[in-house]
This record gives C-alpha cells, sequence and structure tokens, in this order.
C-alpha cells in the first residue's frame, strides 16, 4: 500500500489497518519541578492550562500540570517523594518525554494487537472513571524508557482524565499558534535503526516514508541515518535517527551519551503563520538555531517562489525547503533542558509533506557550533 496515494487508483487494497490511531492524545514530560516548567511552556510557548493532580486531588506520590494549545496536550509529572520510578527517569534522563499517548477507538484491542505481535507490556488495559465518564488506557514500551500509551476516550467528556481536576489559574498568556503535533523523532543506539524501524512496521502496523544515509546528510561531524515512519492515516509519524561513523562526535551521540540511552529527540509543531509563532517565541525569549545569513543569499534560486518574503524569515532564521507536492517552513529551538538533548521543531506546511531534507546541512552546521560551544565534539 502507498500510504501517499490518496487517488486511490492503481491501488491494491490496502490490508486491515490492525491499529488504527485518530492522533496523538498527549505527550507527557517527566520532568525535576512540573510547577515551574509549567509556567515556562505557558508563558514562553503559548500554551493554557487545562487539568492538574496532585495533593490536592488525593494523588501523595507525585503531582502533574496538563497544558494546551489547539490540539497539543503537555503534561508535566514531578515526583513527591523519594526514590520513585519517576525521579529515576528524571536522574538518569534530566527532562524528557517519558510517554507518548496515542488516541484510539479500542484501548484494549490496541494492547492485545501490538503484545500479540511483540510489544513489551507497559499497563494492561485499565478502566479509569469519574462523573464524567470512562477513559480506557493501556500501554506498551517502545525504544529506551519511552512508552505508547492507547488512550480511548469515546465515553468521557472531563477535561483531561479520571483524576484530574480543571485548572484555573488567572495567568493566562496568549496562545501564539501552535496547532497539533506532526512529527516526533526518536534517537536509538549504534546500529538499532532498524529494530525500530521494524517494530513500527511490525508491531504497530506503520509504513516507511522515507529514508536518509549518512551520504544524504553527513557534515563535518555529523553523521545519522534517519528512517520516517508513519501510520496508515499519516496523521502520526516518528522518524527515527541513529548515529553514523563521522568525523567526530555526531550530534545523536552527544544525544545518547547526556539522555543515557534512547529517547525523544525533537517535537515537531506545526503552526498556520510561522513567522507570527516565531517572532512571538522569540520575543517570549525561546533560543533558536542560527544559520548564516548567506543561507538566504541563493534561498529563493533552491526553492523558487514562495508567499512569504525573504526578510522577515532571514530576520527570524526560518528554513526554507521545497518536494514534489509543495514547500514547508521550519526552525528549530536550542535544546530546552540544561542537557543536550530534547529540542522543539516549528513547522508550516505549504504542500509539503517531507522532512526538510535540503535544509540538513546548514541545520546540522548549526548543531555543530552548539557542540563547539559545549566542547562535546
Ligand atoms: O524530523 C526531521 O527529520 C527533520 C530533520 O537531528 C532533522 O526535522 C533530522 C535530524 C535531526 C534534526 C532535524
Ligand atoms: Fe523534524
Amino acid at each position: 500500500m502507498n500510504i501517499l496515494d490518496h487517488s486511490h487508483q492503481n491501488t491494491i487494497e490496502a490490508p486491515e489497518d490492525f491499529l488504527p490511531l485518530l492522533g496523538t492524545d498527549y505527550l507527557e514530560l517527566y520532568v525535576g519541578n512540573a510547577l515551574q516548567a509549567a509556567h515556562y511552556y505557558k508563558t514562553a510557548f503559548g500554551f493554557q492550562s487545562l487539568a492538574f493532580c496532585g495533593l490536592e486531588t488525593g494523588v501523595k506520590d507525585r503531582t502533574s500540570y496538563v497544558l494546551v494549545q489547539d490540539k497539543i496536550r503537555l503534561v508535566l509529572t514531578t515526583p513527591l517523594r523519594a526514590d520513585t520510578e519517576i525521579g529515576r527517569h528524571i536522574d538518569k534522563h534530566g527532562d524528557g518525554v517519558k510517554v507518548v499517548a496515542l488516541w484510539v477507538e479500542d484501548a484494549a484491542k490496541a494492547f492485545e494487537e501490538t503484545t500479540a505481535r511483540g510489544a513489551k507490556p507497559f499497563m494492561e488495559p485499565q478502566v479509569e472513571k469519574d462523573e464524567n465518564g470512562e477513559v480506557v488506557r493501556s500501554g506498551i514500551y517502545t525504544y529506551g524508557d519511552t512508552v505508547h500509551i492507547f488512550v480511548e476516550r469515546k465515553n468521557y467528556s472531563g477535561v483531561f482524565l479520571p483524576g484530574f481536576k480543571p485548572w484555573k489559574s488567572s495567568y493566562n498568556p496568549k496562545p501564539i499558534g501552535l496547532k497539533y503535533v506532526d512529527h516526533m523523532v526518536g534517537n536509538v543506539g549504534w546500529g538499532e535503526m532498524n529494530q525500530w524501524v521494524d517494530f513500527y512496521a511490525n508491531v504497530m502496523g506503520f509504513a516507511q516514508l522515507v529514508s536518509f544515509d549518512d551520504k544524504d546528510i553527513s557534515t563535518e561531524y555529523t553523521a545519522l541515518m534517519s528512517k520516517v515512519m508513519s501510520n496508515g492515516n499519516g496523521r502520526v509519524k516518528f522518524p527515527i535517527n541513529e548515529p553514523a561513523d563521522g568525523a567526530k562526535k555526531s550530534q545523536v551521540e552527544e544525544y545518547l551519551d547526556f539522555y543515557n540511552g534512547s529517547g525523544i529527540q525533537h517535537i515537531a509543531v506545526a503552526t498556520d503563520d510561522i513567522i507570527e509563532t516565531v517572532t512571538q517565541l522569540q520575543n517570549r525569549g525561546v533560543e533558536f538555531l542560527n544559520v548564516p545569513t548567506t543561507y538566504y543569499d541563493d534561498l529563493l534560486d533552491r526553492v523558487g517562489h514562495i508567499d512569504e518574503d525573504l526578510e522577515p524569515l532571514k530576520k527570524l532564521g526560518i528554513l526554507v525547503d521545497r518536494d514534489d507536492e509543495g514547500y514547508l517552513l521550519q526552525i528549530f529551538t536550542k535544546p530546552v533542558e540544561p542537557r543536550p538533548t530534547m529540542f522543539f521543531e516549528i513547522i508550516q506546511r505549504k504542500g509539503a509533506r517531507s522532512f526538510g531534507k535540503g535544509n540538513f546541512k546548514a541545520l546540522f552546521e548549526a548543531i555543530e557550533r552548539e557542540q563547539e560551544l559545549r566542547g562535546t565534539l
């Protein structure tokens, strides 16, 4: 099945999707201080307060703040006690993504289908109830300590999940136009990419969209290989990177060193107006990777006509790439933790369904300049 072929011409009938996904449900980060992290994501990224759990809701061992912006839900979780699973996760990885939750019609079936195909169970299907109805959740492990939780919420009308209360805050910075999670990239260990590509293909029913090897994307230091996996309807896309042999330490290796293993490298969030979104982010103190202004000298020769003026793109450092179907605009933050681990990508798609291959060189050289400053090359 060619999942990018929407014409339905000359395609053989697709096999039944055994894991239909409605989209990304939420992302849960384990962080050292969820209270302060929530303030950061509200102030800097324009998220809105949605829900919370903790001592006031009868939860004794941890507190979580849930933030929302359009279709994106972020959960920030911190332990309240010593010697917890969450605390050990933070000690090992620093702040990072623990859960990539996927929205499904049937969480018990999602668990059965994936574990029958070899997934390691994380959470048996469980029904959670409150006065707003019920949610069924189940979960499996993916790379490193990262997990997928399947969320079935068709019989639920509460703000987030049973056990959470609405979070009514008097501090509400304006949203900045972030719409949905476009893709989430994982970095995995040396030689492990194909094993995880096979996991998404065989266990989750995903198909491979594209592949990049070290010849496509090798600069002086960075060498990496990447394959992009997508679910059947294209709503969930997971590129997977592994380090390749380069002259010096690649960015993927640096991540693996500081994260102490495989994990989520970047979260790409979509906007309909990247110039406005990035202007807001920069005004609110979010730092981005810088490309040399020479990047813009031959940009229009490379990508042809674009709707946007060149000047604001150049001023903000937004990158542009074109494929057969259209073009895309993208920009990458610096890591948002003290460790050089997870970062965000802001992306606006204007027809293009690719990932910005034409920008890899400029982008990776910008990452290497940062690595140089850190002395980690
Ligand atoms: O998701 C992607 O494939 C693009 C490009 O370390 C990319 O955003 C790939 C690897 C990387 C940073 C960005
Ligand atoms: Fe990306």
